[in-house]
């Protein structure tokens, strides 16, 4: 069944709505066509596609891929799929083992965009382990799009979510040792600080999610969001277009809006190479400090191409299409020696 045809119970979607959703949905194909073109495509990649940021992305697709072959829908894909890496502990980025803020909070920013343009968001949680998960409730059950702080984390008891210690003895370990190292240098570039997960996908009727989940950059300032979820910043989706998340430096995606650029240039022709690639190199243009961060972005458009591109070499993510699933090198701007 095609997701657009279900019955939504959404208060911010009127009760209406079959017969809008199915009208939405013969739209989307309309201009999933007129987009295919404006791509200048003649190749559909057909069936599910699943694009994942860093090494995570490996596990991610392969639970998302699963929630689809199951029947799920694309929103539950990209939810699931995430989830596995949120509770993972060893994932020093994201969920539960996440790298604490200056005061040695574990403090988690997530969002999730479906492909009727709705949205849920959470920033600054504490205590949840599936922070995405939230920020599908918001958009499921509230007339909202973002919660954060406090707020956010009585929404999330009030709907069942378990209060938890998010900080592992690893991870509180790693934290006292950069505190005792308070004057070090920046966080090694890559490592530390970038392990979030970004996903984005289609189903093979050729609807479009994305979810986005992360911990932040390590020893951020108490109360500190960064791009990951913000709508527009670390993740955008639109239906007639594709899909893109963002991953590294939030402060560099925030200010250039990163993942709804990398969607409009789709929109307006490019690839989602190309898109990626010249948001990449508008941030190098913009952010003065750009030498010394990283920034990676993932992009799918609704023919299935997809595409990657970083400021610094090492980031990878991981592709799931034709029934496999790959580990990739991205491109970037620069070459470490
Ligand atoms: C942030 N963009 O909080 C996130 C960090 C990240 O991989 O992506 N790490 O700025």
């Amino acid at each position: 069944m095609n997701v657009l045809d279900k019955e939504s119970t959404s208060p911010r979607t009127p009760m209406n709505t079959r017969r809008r959703f199915l009208s939405l949905s013969t739209l989307g194909a309309v201009s999933g066509i007129g987009a295919l073109r404006a791509f200048g495509q003649s190749k559909r990649v057909d069936g599910p596609i699943i694009l994942s940021t860093w090494n995570s992305g490996i596990p991610a697709n392969d639970q998302a891929y699963q929630v689809l072959q199951e029947g799920g829908s694309v929103l539950d894909c990209v939810e699931k799929g995430v989830n596995i890496i949120e509770s993972d502990p060893n994932n020093r980025t994201v969920g539960i083992g996440g790298f604490p803020d200056e005061e040695g909070h574990v403090t988690l920013d997530a969002c999730i965009m479906d492909e009727r343009q709705r949205c849920g968001s959470v920033a600054f949680l504490q205590h949840i382990e599936n922070p995405v998960s939230v920020a599908r409730k918001v958009m499921d059950d509230t007339k909202h799009v973002m919660l954060v702080g406090q707020g956010a984390l009585n929404f999330a008891l009030r709907n069942g979510f378990e209060k938890k210690v998010l900080l592992t003895e690893k991870t509180l370990a790693a934290w006292k040792k950069r505190k005792a190292e308070a004057e070090a240098s920046e966080p090694e570039i890559n490592v530390e600080n970038h392990d979030t997960i970004g996903l984005v996908a289609r189903d093979a009727e050729g609807n479009l999610a994305g979810a986005c989940t992360t911990s932040g950059v390590a020893m951020k300032l108490h109360g500190r969001v960064g791009d990951s979820p913000i709508i527009g910043a670390g993740l955008y989706v639109d239906n007639d277009v594709g899909a893109a998340a963002a991953t590294g430096w939030g402060e560099a995606v925030l200010e250039n809006a990163g993942s709804a650029m990398v969607v409009e240039l789709m929109r307006h022709g490019r690839t989602p190479q190309q898109a990626c690639k010249e948001i990449v190199n508008r941030i190098a243009k913009k952010f003065e400090n750009w030498k010394n961060i990283q920034v990676g972005f993932i992009a799918l458009n609704k023919a299935g191409q997809i595409g990657a591109f970083a400021i610094q070499s090492g980031f990878k993510y991981a592709h799931h299409s034709a029934g496999k699933n790959q580990l990739i090198k991205s491109t970037s701007l620069l070459n470490k020696a």
